[in-house]
């Protein structure tokens, strides 16, 4: 059952309405859900209009792709997911959560992040000793029946404070908080990620993907040169990244060739 909004959760996303549209109304909070994906799309089976929003402050069995799992501890971060029911819009749903995520934290704190494709977004820096940290990370999940697509929930959790991480992430996660060695306001970082999700979609909805996809890569610039190793109709291969193609897809030379990759797994070097 969905509990009241904390107020400042409440406050923040009343002062932000008229940027949001409909994205993030209704929003519905729970302290604790096994995953707020699996949340959402019961709401969005029940008829839920398109922005509706679950928050919650700690899931139980939160998820990445393929299976992963979505480090979600009580209090330390913020773990939503939004339905969306725009056609238009699905193709570019990764994309779209991770510019909105980048740009919603900048604008509530001013911590500057970059995007590692397809769906992390990540603390600024080079690889080696100042290695990228994980802040951030988008799940958008398709629901389609023989009608055709019915929703996707766009999932989105984000570190908002120093947590202690499993052994196998500590090296390679972060928090805001940390990065900015100061507490921030977890209400006004969801309402300014849901103010520019809002904007994305207004703009995918008349069939506009051309400035989402300038901001992307402005945001992205790991997805133009860097070394990764992917996977190829000929086996596991290294390359250089050359950008996203104007669908999302990662583009990798690999020597005279240059492969289009969907998804699936790219080690960056
Ligand atoms: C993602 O998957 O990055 C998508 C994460 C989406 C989480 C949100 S929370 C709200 C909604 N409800 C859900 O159940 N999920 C969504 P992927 O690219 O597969 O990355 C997963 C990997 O990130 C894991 O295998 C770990 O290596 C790492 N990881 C896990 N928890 C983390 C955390 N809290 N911070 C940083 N890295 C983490």
């Amino acid at each position: 059952m969905p509990e009241r909004l904390p107020s400042e959760v409440a406050a923040a996303l009343d002062a932000t309405a008229a940027r949001r549209r409909h994205i993030g109304t209704p929003a519905y909070y729970v302290s604790e859900t096994t995953s707020t994906n699996d949340l959402a799309s019961r709401y969005a089976e029940r008829g839920a209009p398109e922005g509706t929003t679950i928050v919650a402050s700690a899931q139980t069995a939160g998820r990445g792709r393929l299976g992963r799992t979505w480090y979600s501890p009580p209090g330390a971060g913020l773990y939503m997911s939004i339905v969306v029911r725009d056609r238009r819009a699905a193709p570019f749903l990764t994309l779209a959560g991770g510019v909105a995520v980048a740009e919603g934290v900048r604008a509530a704190t001013g911590l500057p992040l970059e995007i590692k494709w397809p769906n992390d977004v990540v603390t600024p820096g080079t690889n080696g000793p100042t290695r990228r940290r994980k802040i951030a990370g988008v799940l958008a999940e398709a629901s389609s029946t023989a009608e055709g697509l019915q929703h996707v929930i766009l999932g989105i959790g984000i570190n908002l404070s120093p947590s202690a991480y499993p052994p196998e992430i500590a090296d390679r996660a972060s928090s805001i908080e940390a990065e900015l060695g100061r507490g921030i306001d977890g209400g006004t970082v969801l309402a300014e990620v849901l103010a520019a999700l809002a904007a994305e979609l207004t703009a995918l909805a008349r069939g506009d993907a051309s400035g989402l996809l300038a901001r992307w890569r402005r945001l992205a610039p790991s997805a133009s040169g860097a070394t990764v190793e992917c996977e190829t109709p000929a086996g596991r291969s290294s390359g250089i990244a050359s950008g996203i193609d104007d669908d999302g897809a990662l583009l990798v030379r690999i020597g005279p060739r240059i492969e289009r990759i969907i998804s699936g797994e790219v080690t960056w070097k």
